[in-house]
């Protein structure tokens, strides 16, 4: 994909802010997502980049959460469309859950551009160009999704998410797992489960615990989202980042 051999030490953070710049080009990803990115690896670099484990702890936990739901979702934004479009429909695939493009900055352009690749990559019902209903306490733009998607969920998972609609979806009641290298970005402190991690190792590790969960029982299920602890992970985090062991 790219001309850099696996080797090199920053190999992955290349291939990803090549997906990133490939994503602008093919008009998927917007030009803020390029400086969330930015602001995204400086995060990775303090974590060491790699899954702490309270973020792996967090992913086996999201995994439980979208496996009990009855009507799981996986937001799709410009960013995670260019990053890990494989992936996301792997996960899809693994909890049963439904694919709905929702951009911050929503063009009808962007929309149809990430619903396109997303089927490119073998999504078969993409959601969020319907839009019919509006998520309360959001500007009309921001709000939209669709009503048998994110409206209807109980359970959805938004990577990246800005602060205000991280928290006007936690107050519609659903259990909201957001994934955010910053611990201390306003939506990763609004969710029910916060994974602090790259999208590219957390959807992934999402859904091999998933697979590894696939026959476990309602009880067990339970259990693990129980025992999760959102304000013990967030500190955790924390914590890695001041220890400055990178
Ligand atoms: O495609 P759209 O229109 O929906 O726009 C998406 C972006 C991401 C541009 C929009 O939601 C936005 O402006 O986000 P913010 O407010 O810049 O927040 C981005 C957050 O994501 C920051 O806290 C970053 O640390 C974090 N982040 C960036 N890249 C990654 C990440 N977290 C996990 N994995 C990443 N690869």
């Amino acid at each position: 994909e790219i001309d850099v051999p696996e080797s090199h030490p920053r190999y992955q953070s290349l291939l990803t802010r090549h997906r990133i710049e490939h994503g602008v080009e093919a008009g998927i990803t917007s030009k803020q997502g390029l400086i969330a990115q930015g602001r995204g690896e400086a995060f990775d670099y303090l974590l060491g980049e790699e899954t702490i484990p309270s973020a792996d702890a967090a992913e086996r936990a999201a995994a439980a959460q979208l496996l009990l739901a009855d009507h799981p979702v996986l937001s799709v934004n410009g960013n995670v469309a260019a990053l890990v479009p494989d992936e996301l429909v792997e996960l899809a695939d693994a909890v049963d859950a439904a694919l709905e493009v929702n951009l911050f900055n929503r063009t009808e352009a962007r929309m149809e551009a990430i619903a396109d690749h997303l089927r490119a990559h073998g999504a078969e019902d993409v959601k969020g160009l319907t839009a019919d209903a509006r998520i309360p306490g959001l500007e009309h733009e921001r709000g939209k999704v669709d009503t048998d998607g994110i409206y209807e969920a109980d359970v959805v998972l938004v990577p990246l998410e800005d602060g205000d609609r991280a928290e006007a979806l936690g107050e519609m009641d659903k259990a909201e797992i957001v994934i955010d290298l910053n611990p201390a970005s306003r939506s990763p402190r609004v969710a029910s489960i916060p994974i602090v991690d790259n999208v590219i190792r957390a959807v992934p590790n999402i859904t091999a615990h998933a697979r590894e969960l696939a026959d476990a029982d309602s009880r067990t299920l339970e259990r693990i989202v129980d025992e999760f602890d959102a304000d013990e992970a967030l500190e955790a985090a924390e914590e890695r980042i001041r220890s400055g062991e990178f």
